[in-house]
């Protein structure tokens, strides 16, 4: 059995590691750039950072004793990737710049044609690990070509633009965001900050995890599974608070003092005042980006933007004029590509027919996992499978359960193919929607990326991670259509 796995992030080492503990060696990542990381190679803003806890951040069976923050920083996560590939011994089985093409199954001989710009190959499972926050999102905004500065997305940061006394544009206030202004307002000379919607913020409380917790972790390692275990039990423990929208106005009031605290213009605070309930958008954690704010050279701008001209950013006031903010450079903190990742467009199934065009901006799957009229497709992280209150590791190690169990179903049955049946996956979908409908996220909250092109929820599972877990723990043969081996 071939397996192709596309991506070398979080979720496609991951698959791959487990495929070595399977004594399954016959596999291949496809990564589209010349290093492994995903998410954690691509994002290199100043502060970038995890916010979530990193012993719960990373592999339950590759635990790092040696996390030095609580939170830890993007390059300490990407060395712990990198570290994986060498102790696992990966490094035979990637494929640097191989971006994926097309991935077309073959109905025929019952496998999966995958065209790359480094070659072409054949595999009789497909993982899609490409990671639903790869594709950076910058908005259409008129007259953007025209401008006569730079202008970068903060998942592309331009190192060679020193941002020393420079007059900055940062739109979006996002998780992104709030990690990367606090540690530029002080060096440039202006920074307008353009926000659509004010985020609620929570403090952070990240710590430096001191030398003797380091060796207590290596000499004892079931000390540091039982740390996780706490680690995540807290965690799980504010599910609570998603899932009942009521318990979430605690969180609320804590946010709002936070805001009270470091806010004293009472201008300013109402501007930064989410007018959303807590919780329908991502939660964001920070000690530093409040009181960034209340600095002379950074001016929080919450008029629409209009255009871009040569010279800066236009912003419709509400007087109905327009004002000019003139910078030299402009940050997008947009976003990424969620629910109309460009991958979609490229996988196509039974009928030739991709994603994309299957599920019109709607992603859909069972389990958030598999996929009707795509046989032998796993997708790591896929629809519904996001977190707002805990890692995302812990939810894509579950897949990867619920994947070594359907091989194991198709070695030990002499079966080609498996496929969820459409009823399946539609039951499926009705429930989450159904679950969703009382929680947070539910309809009418506010509009985030967790929302697809139809307005449904597509990111978030909305329910306990461990609940999650209990549904892929094994292979369910009952949801699927097989396809016998010739
Ligand atoms: O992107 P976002 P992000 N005009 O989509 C605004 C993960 N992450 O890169 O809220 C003006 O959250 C948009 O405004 P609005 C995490 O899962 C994790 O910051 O849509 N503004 C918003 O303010 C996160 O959720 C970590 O009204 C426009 C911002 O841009 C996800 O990545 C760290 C606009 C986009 O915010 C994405 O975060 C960082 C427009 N046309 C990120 N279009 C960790 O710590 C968009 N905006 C693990």
């Amino acid at each position: 059995m071939r397996v192709a796995i596309i991506g070398a992030g979080f979720g496609g080492l991951g698959a791959a590691i487990r495929l070595k503990h399977r004594g399954i060696n016959d596999f291949v990542i496809l990564e589209r750039a010349g290093d492994v990381g995903g998410t954690w190679r691509d994002n290199t803003y100043p502060g970038c950072a995890c916010d979530v806890p990193s012993h719960l951040y990373s592999y339950s069976f590759e635990p790092n004793p040696y996390w030095p923050q609580s939170y830890s920083g993007q390059s300490d996560i990407w060395a712990y990737l990198r570290g994986c590939v060498d102790r696992y011994g990966i490094e035979p089985h990637l494929r640097r710049h191989h971006e994926v093409r097309e991935a077309a199954w073959d109905e025929q001989h019952g496998r999966w044609v995958v065209d790359t710009t480094g070659g072409t190959l054949t595999a009789d499972v497909l993982v899609s690990a490409a990671g639903p926050l790869a594709d950076p999102s910058v908005p259409d905004l008129p007259g953007l070509d025209s401008f006569a500065g730079t202008t970068f997305h903060s998942a592309r940061w331009r190192h060679d633009h020193d941002l020393t006394g420079r007059r900055v544009a940062v739109i979006g206030t996002g998780a992104s965001a709030i990690q990367f202004v606090p540690q530029i307002a002080s060096g440039v000379d202006r920074l307008e900050l353009f926000q659509r919607t004010p985020p609620w913020i929570l403090p952070r409380a990240n710590r430096r995890i001191s030398a003797l917790e380091h060796r207590l972790f290596r000499a004892a390692p079931p000390v540091q599974r039982l740390f996780r275990t706490g680690v995540y039990l807290t965690l799980e423990s504010t599910a609570v608070g998603f899932l009942h929208p009521s318990v979430m106005r605690i969180a609320q009031r804590m946010a709002e003092r936070n805001l009270r605290r470091t806010i004293a213009d009472p201008a300013l605070r109402a501007r930064l005042t989410p007018t959303y309930r807590m919780g329908c958008k991502r939660i964001l954690l920070s000690d530093t980006y409040l009181p960034t704010l209340n600095r002379d050279n950074v001016n929080v701008v919450t008029d629409p933007i209009t255009e871009i001209r040569t010279d800066g950013v236009v912003t419709r006031t509400g007087d109905d004029s327009t004002a000019l903010h003139g910078v030299d450079t402009i940050i997008f903190a947009t976003g990424f590509h969620t629910s109309d990742t460009p991958i979609a467009e490229r996988i196509r199934g039974r009928d030739g027919t991709s994603l994309a065009e299957v599920w019109q901006g709607s992603p859909r799957a069972y389990l958030g996992t598999t996929v009707a009229g795509f046989p032998n497709l796993f997708l790591l992280l896929g629809p519904n499978t996001g977190l707002g209150h805990s890692s995302v590791v812990f939810m894509m190690e579950g897949q990867l359960d619920y994947l070594m169990s359907a091989l194991d179903y198709l070695r030990a049955n002499g079966i080609t193919a498996v496929e969820p049946t459409a009823r399946a996956q539609e039951e499926f979908v009705t429930a989450v929607d159904r679950k969703m409908a009382g929680t947070v996220w539910g309809r009418g909250g506010c509009h985030s990326w967790y929302q697809d092109a139809t307005g449904r929820n597509a990111a978030i599972w909305p329910g306990s991670t461990w609940r999650y877990r209990q549904r892929v723990r094994r292979f369910d043969p009952g949801a699927y259509r097989t396809v016998a081996a010739k």
